[in-house]
């Protein structure tokens, strides 16, 4: 991967200030850009909404390994937390439509996207509405 300079300078900083929110170590100090070039198809360097979602969509497919429509909690362990997963499971049957997926990936989305402005860049991915919305997606 080739880092511009000054993004890098920049991206030190940031680290800097977030080392004590960051779990050891490299492999995910540039998931932000990665998971956006991944699933930006409009190329705007940015993630909307509906990129989101496409990209959530295609993951519950890959987390249902039973293919019966919802996702119970092995099926999402380490992607959907205790907490969120009961949170989205107004139903409480234990498992999670894509509807209810789809929950759950809007309002991380909402809250990851501090400047409000739709669309989610790679920084963005860094917050920890971010880092859990990255994980419902990749
Ligand atoms: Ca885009
Ligand atoms: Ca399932
Ligand atoms: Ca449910
Ligand atoms: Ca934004």
């Amino acid at each position: 991967m080739t880092v511009q300079p000054s993004a890098f300078a920049k991206f030190s900083m940031c680290s800097l200030l977030a080392a004590g929110l960051l779990i050891a170590g490299a492999p995910v100090a540039f998931a932000g850009s990665d998971v956006v070039k991944e699933y930006d198809k409009d190329a705007d360097k940015t993630l909307d909404l509906a990129e989101v979602k496409a990209a959530a969509s295609a993951e519950f497919d890959k987390l249902n390994k039973d293919s019966d429509d919802t996702l119970d909690r092995a099926e999402t362990k380490g992607v959907v937390k205790g907490k969120a997963f009961k949170a989205a499971d107004p139903d409480k049957d234990g498992t999670l439509t894509k509807a209810e997926y789809m929950t759950i990936v809007e309002s991380l989305f909402k809250k990851a996207d501090v400047d409000n402005d739709g669309t989610l860049e790679a920084k963005e991915f860094h917050s920890k509405a971010g880092r859990a919305l990255e994980k419902l997606i990749d």
